[in-house]
């Protein structure tokens, strides 16, 4: 039995996401936030030392890292939402899995955090917001007609996009990037995506 440790609002129900589209059995194991904190309850931290969501037990292993996590439960059982390894499309599925965590997240982050410090954190704004922008940007200008990342369907790119997807709407962008509000639509309206939400404790 698959086990996902979820922590509510967090970038976890995006496996749930795909253990759903897959139509996987697992476990669901909550954690809530801190309530004045926000962050995750200590008891993530007696299972690894980073102690964050998500960490899912694949066949006894735990596993961190939302793309790992991916691409190790794709290897198993969802091959078909990665394109062939020899494939053109399959260099775009690597650029996008790493560019969820590994770049858009980066100025997300730091508007969150500059965001607390009011005028202290101005100088640091233009730079923090021109970021933002070029990496939606970037991300609009990949979805395909089709409204997926990287081929006419939906990839584990599109599952790892969503986070950054939906921050762009929760921001307001949603006017500018017509493409990414679209994507999110599309994912709201998706069954599998709702049996996530539900089991994830619905928010
Ligand atoms: N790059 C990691 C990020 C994990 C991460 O930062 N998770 C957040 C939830 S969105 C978390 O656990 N935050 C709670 C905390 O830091 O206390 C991944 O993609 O899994």
């Amino acid at each position: 039995m698959i086990k996902v440790h979820h922590l509510n609002r967090s970038r976890s129900l995006r496996i749930l996401w795909l253990l759903e589209e897959l139509g996987l059995e697992y476990e669901v194991i909550r954690y809530e936030r801190d309530a004045k904190t926000n962050l995750a309850p200590p008891e993530l931290l007696a299972l690894h030392p980073l102690g964050k969501s998500p960490m899912v037990e694949l066949d006894g292993r735990l596993i961190t890292e939302s793309a790992a996590i991916v691409e190790a439960i794709c290897a198993r059982h969802g091959s078909r939402l990665v394109p062939p390894r020899d494939s053109d499309a399959y260099i775009t599925h690597m650029e996008l899995m790493h560019f969820a965590e590994g770049s858009a997240m980066t100025p997300i982050l730091l508007n969150l955090y500059t965001g607390r410090l009011g005028d202290a954190a101005a100088p640091l704004q233009p730079r923090i917001q021109s970021e933002l922008t070029s990496h939606f940007s970037y991300m609009e200008q990949m979805l395909r007609p089709s409204g997926h990342f990287v081929v006419d369907d939906l990839s584990a790119a599109d599952i790892m996009l969503s986070f950054p997807a939906t921050v762009a709407l929760r921001m307001g962008r949603g006017a500018d990037f017509p493409k990414l509000a679209a994507f999110v639509d599309w994912m709201n309206n998706r069954p599998a995506f709702q049996a996530a939400l539900t089991r994830g404790g619905g928010d």
